[in-house]
């Protein structure tokens, strides 16, 4: 009876921290938050509830350990099927540890719905487009760095196991949260022999010492025991897939692209991800949020592929915007960073036909701890990572204590390891580094969901006209037809055209005989490439902030439609009595 009272209370009081801690997801979603695995589900399934005639919400597919991967489709269906409005998608967290990418594509999908009918653009843009929301790509990855012990860094992996060491074991020496806290940090052992020595104004932080300094600590790599006895530490964590080296466009396998995988598309839920992106040709625009560093990356991811000029104008319209409302952030080819292999945004180019983008959110250079307006270049930062430049490393910590409350960074606590013996155990933790505080989340999401928004209202609007009729000869007609893009995004990419990824944007006339039709080169000096065979269908495509003007000769009196149909961009029609 007592044993069972006292259940009864601590259940109660579990459930009590829970929600207290947590809080009930209900719409308008909270973004001063991290959202779980099975919470951003959630989250999905409320804004669902909240709003069934906008929403679609689906599982796609499952990932390597049986995981739901969710679709959210937003779409307005008294302004037609989603499948004839030009597709916007956007995903997160194809990379386990990089979270705060799900969270970008939730606050996009909860900007959309809350606000629509109250604001005119919003209004727009989900009456105009439909919207392919995937927030967590890799779901395994985000529900495993959520519970496990983590450094900022690991798990990104899809859970395809490998033997990196090649001891014929499968993942069987991960790093181990020791001291239990949920992270894993940094181990440091006193040695007098080190090569590291206790900074003079932070004790937490560690500088090299100079040559014939002694001193006083060794660095022992992340926390972890020997799990299999080989005398190796940490040797052969989980995977190492790398699902955003796995996709078809460019593929090379392992020995030239790491964590390639062994064929293309190997990993399932990134098959069913291919599978859900073919099935919705209309895409034509796709963003898949990463961290970190401050990025709008474009294709080519590897410098010798190269791109259409027009190309790069259609994705400057919406890169050089991006570049502003995400201050510091910097738009740049993929391959300025390194070059890659696989990628899943040169897929959706070069495969799908779609303009991709990677956004690397978060700049950790915005964690500022000084009275200097400018914090440091995020070039800088990569050093610090290291812990080599003290100076930031003395104001990383000074805003972790003073604007972080002390959440972003774990003091330095003795440990007894069992191989090493006496040791410390400290640095900074899990939710750090690559994820902003919690209190600066919003500003994040909002301004990154706000670059995906920019680009559904540059999405073709393509209007037709007939400008002239002409009587010119007994029974025959001359007739110029105008197709008009009023947006940055051309209905069809140039590669699309060029690679004959898709059947090319048409442009058809019935209801009269037509002798003959073609593209117009010159409408002052009357000069028409006409088309040799079937004038009445006109292969094109709508240029950015474009005009493409087409001449018909017809016979016949009546009524002559002259109908546009596009897979991108929406068809139109209009008609003309002769
Ligand atoms: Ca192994
Ligand atoms: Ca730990
Ligand atoms: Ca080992
Ligand atoms: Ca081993
Ligand atoms: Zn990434």
């Amino acid at each position: 009876m007592k044993k069972f009272i006292i259940f009864t209370l601590l259940f109660s009081l579990a459930i009590v921290g829970f929600s207290v801690e947590k809080g009930k997801i209900e719409v308008p979603l909270r973004f001063d938050r991290y959202y779980s695995y099975d919470e951003v589900n959630e989250a999905l399934k409320v804004l669902n509830k909240a709003f069934p005639e906008l929403t679609k919400l689906e599982v796609l597919g499952q990932s390597e350990e049986g995981r739901d991967i969710y679709a959210l489709t937003i779409n307005n269906p008294k302004t037609g099927d989603e499948l004839s409005k030009p597709g916007v998608y956007v995903d997160g967290n194809i990379h386990g540890n990089e979270i705060q990418a799900g969270e970008v594509c939730l606050y996009y999908a909860n900007m959309l719905l809350t606000k629509y009918g109250e604001n005119e653009k919003v209004t727009k843009a989900v009456d105009k487009n439909s919207h392919y929301i995937i927030p967590v790509v890799n779901v395994d990855g985000r529900f495993h760095f959520f519970e496990d012990g983590n450094t900022p860094s690991s798990n990104r992996s899809i859970r395809v196991a490998k033997d990196d060491d090649g001891d014929g074991l499968f993942d069987e020496d991960a790093p181990d949260d020791l001291d239990g806290d949920g992270s894993i940090c940094q181990m440091r052992i006193k040695d007098p022999f080190g090569r590291y020595k206790i900074d003079s104004e932070d004790k937490r932080i560690l500088v090299p010492v100079k040559p014939g300094e002694k001193g006083e600590y060794s660095m022992l790599g992340y926390e972890g025991i020997d799990n299999d006895n080989d005398g190796r530490i940490n040797e052969d964590a989980e995977g190492y897939l790398d699902p955003n080296r796995n996709w078809g466009f460019n593929w090379m396998p392992p020995y030239v692209q790491r964590g390639a995988g062994n064929f293309p598309l190997s990993g399932v839920g990134l098959k069913a991800i291919d599978d859900y992106i073919s099935d919705r040709p209309n895409i034509i625009i796709g963003y898949a949020f990463h961290n970190t560093g401050g990025m709008w990356l474009r294709v080519p991811a590897e410098k010798s592929t190269g791109i259409a000029a027009s190309d790069i104008a259609a994705y400057d319209v919406i890169g050089k915007e991006a570049e502003k409302i995400t201050p510091g952030y910097v738009y740049k080819p993929a391959y300025d960073l390194y070059p890659t292999y696989g990628d899943f945004d040169s897929h959706l180019f070069f495969i799908h036909g779609i303009y991709s983008f990677v956004g690397e959110l978060f700049m950790r250079s915005q964690e500022t701890y000084t009275v200097k307006k400018e914090g440091p270049k995020e070039d800088e930062l990569e050093s610090f990572m290291r812990g080599t430049r003290t100076e930031r490393s003395r104001e990383q910590l000074k805003f972790n204590d003073n604007v972080a409350q002390g959440e972003l960074y774990k003091d330095w606590k003795k440990f007894e390891h069992p191989v090493y013996g006496e040791i410390e155990i400290g640095g900074w933790v899990k939710m750090s580094s690559r994820l902003p505080h919690p209190f600066m989340l919003p500003d994040l999401v909002h301004r990154n969901a706000s670059v995906v928004f920019l680009s559904a209202l540059q999405t073709p609007e393509i209007s037709i006209d007939v400008f002239e009729v002409k009587e010119i000869g007994k029974n025959l007609q001359q007739v110029r037809v105008r197709l008009q893009n009023a947006k940055g995004l051309p209905s069809m990419s140039a590669y699309s055209v060029s690679s004959k990824l898709y059947p090319q944007d048409m442009l058809t006339v019935s209801g009269g005989k037509v002798v003959a039709g073609g593209k117009i080169s010159d409408k002052r000096l009357n000069k028409v490439n006409y088309k040799e065979k079937k004038p009445e269908i006109q292969f094109l495509s709508v240029p950015s902030y474009g005009v493409v003007e087409y001449q018909f000769l017809i016979e016949g009196k009546g009524e002559i439609t002259f109908n546009y149909e596009s897979q991108k961009a929406k068809n139109i029609n209009t008609s003309v009595k002769l």
